[in-house]
């Protein structure tokens, strides 16, 4: 999996105030909003406990620090334990924590001790930045282009298809492109043979996986990718409506969806 630096979650409230803002010009709502719509539950300051992990590749830099900034931004009453693992998990949960954030190299949970509800943030992620695009308002199309068909990219694509969309899908690994036709339905997309679209969801960990030819005029591009699937250029040229944030959408996602 690839990893976030400190260097991705640099002024984490800055881009989290510009992602809020390109949201609400994409939708009309704001990222609150938009997770109330999906899954009609708002927080009521909720105690989170944020707990480091130092197995694998260790504590990322900036990591809890931009959790507690995201919880706070979103309405939570949240605190990041001094000591990291299980003696970190065992002062989040004496300290009265009603919800766990804690995240290893493999995956990133909320876990709500109230009432049992978990999520996993690479599905949430999917979710909410597919939401993002099917609320957009600038085009009546209901054609959507997925690419990346992993773990954020696969939840994405099976929430447009629950929602009505016609989904094309395109992934570089041929047997994951085949999985999700045959799963979802969805139709592949062939870069060789491109034509343009005025929505694309992108969940990749590569850059510049979308190709001038497939970008029209004003285009909505929502992206949990990291590095950005556009170059600036293009994004430019083509007035491109980019939805993009590396940690803040997701986890609000996941906490939303245990409340
Ligand atoms: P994954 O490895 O499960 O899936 C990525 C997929 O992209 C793979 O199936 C791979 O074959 C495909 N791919 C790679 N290069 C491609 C290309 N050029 N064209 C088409 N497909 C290509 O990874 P994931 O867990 O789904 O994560 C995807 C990205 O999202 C990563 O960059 C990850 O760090 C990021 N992510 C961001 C957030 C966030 O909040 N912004 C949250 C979770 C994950
Ligand atoms: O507690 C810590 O500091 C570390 N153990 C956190 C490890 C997180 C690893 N996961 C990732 O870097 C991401 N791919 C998942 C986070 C979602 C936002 N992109
Ligand atoms: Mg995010």
């Amino acid at each position: 999996m690839a990893l976030l630096t400190p260097e991705d979650l640099k002024n984490i409230n800055r881009q989290l105030q510009e992602a809020d803002s390109a949201v609400l010009r994409v939708t009309g709502l704001d990222i609150k909003g938009v997770c109330k719509a999906l899954y009609g539950t708002s927080p009521c300051s909720e105690k989170v406990g944020i707990v480091p992990v130092t197995s694998g590749n260790g504590i990322i830099g900036n990591f809890s620090a931009s959790l507690h900034a995201i919880t706070q931004y979103f309405g939570f009453d949240s605190f990041v334990t001094d000591m990291p693992d299980v003696s970190g998990y065992y002062e989040a949960v004496r300290n009265e924590a009603e919800i766990i954030l804690m995240a290893d190299d493999h995956t990133f949970l909320a876990h709500n001790l109230n009432n049992g509800k978990i999520a996993n943030n690479q599905p949430c992620t999917g979710i909410i930045y597919a939401e993002i695009i099917s609320r957009n308002l600038k085009t009546e199309s209901k054609d959507v282009l997925v690419v990346g068909l992993g773990k954020v990219g696969f939840p994405g694509a099976a929430h447009f298809v629950h929602k009505g969309f016609r989904v094309y899908g395109y992934d570089a690994d041929k047997a994951l492109l085949e999985k999700t036709i045959s799963n979802l339905g969805v139709i592949p997309f062939d870069p060789s043979n491109p034509r343009k679209f005025s929505m694309i969801f992108e969940a990749t960990p590569c850059a510049n996986t979308i190709p001038e030819a497939i970008i029209s005029e004003d285009c909505v591009i929502s992206t949990p990718g990291i590095p950005c699937a556009i170059s600036e250029e293009l994004r430019k040229k083509y007035n491109v409506q980019l939805v993009m944030e590396p940690l803040g959408i997701g986890t609000a996602s996941m906490l939303y969806s245990v409340l």
